[in-house]
């Protein structure tokens, strides 16, 4: 068993920033691997996540294996549905997609998934996935069917998120959405940042590195990039 969760607290307690990198298996094309694990070696990522809407387990375990075979960086997996578990991967976000009201993105998912999970020797990180509403519709609200929370009322995500934190999820994923037109308000982060012990992640529709430094000076602990990376996986050359 990994100690992924030990380590982001640990960077945490060292006000150490972290960063993910999210790759969509639908989308990597496995001949180009070597060229986008070397870009991946050479950023600053501190780890890389793996999820998408509709990935198949397949094209999962083998992207995983082969990203393992020439980086050592931790593989989380960041699942959309229980089909996209892989035991080749170290950790799990376990999420509960606690901002919206549909049980199934709640805890039905999550009861399906915990056969799978018991066969599998992966870290499982419980994580209070809250989306935010971002100026346009995301696959996370199209897929989950919920409305995400207004990026206005900053009490409403406070709350939210310290109900994450009082129920034991492990981490807080404030999410605006792949490629979402608005990341979240930089004031919404700091709220949630100063009032909840857990670490804070943020991800969604951050497409430049200035991004990146202002979710961190807000108060974030780690910060997902996915879309920006995989348009262009010179990102982070600069
Ligand atoms: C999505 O937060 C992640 O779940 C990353 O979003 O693809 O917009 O970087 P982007």
């Amino acid at each position: 068993m990994t100690n992924i969760y030990k380590d982001i607290l640990k960077a945490k307690s060292e006000n150490t920033k972290l960063l993910a990198i999210l790759l969509d298996p639908d989308k990597v094309v496995l001949e180009n691997l070597s060229i986008l694990i070397s870009k991946i070696n050479l950023s600053p990522a501190s780890h890389i996540f793996i999820g998408g809407s509709q990935v198949e387990n397949n094209i999962l375990d083998e992207l995983i294996v082969k990203i393992k075979q020439n980086c050592n960086l931790p593989i989380v997996l960041f699942p959309g549905n229980p089909s996209q578990i892989s035991n080749k991967a170290d950790a799990i976000l376990f999420l509960s997609l606690i901002s919206g009201r549909n049980s199934d993105f709640l805890i039905e998912h999550q009861v399906k998934a915990v056969p799978i999970l018991k066969q599998t020797q992966l870290e499982i990180i419980s994580t209070g996935y809250i989306l935010i509403e971002s100026g346009n519709e995301t696959a996370v609200e199209r897929v989950s069917k919920t409305k995400p929370l207004d990026r206005n009322n900053l009490d409403l995500a406070l709350a939210t998120a310290q109900a994450g934190e009082m129920l034991g999820n492990k981490l807080i994923y404030l999410e605006a959405g792949s490629g979402a037109k608005q990341v979240v308000p930089l004031e919404m982060i700091a709220l949630v940042s100063q009032n909840i012990e857990i670490p804070v992640l943020v991800g969604g529709g951050i497409v430049a590195l200035q991004g990146i430094q202002n979710a961190y000076h807000a108060g974030a602990d780690l910060v997902i990039i996915g879309t920006a990376f995989e348009k262009n996986n010179s990102f982070f050359d600069k």
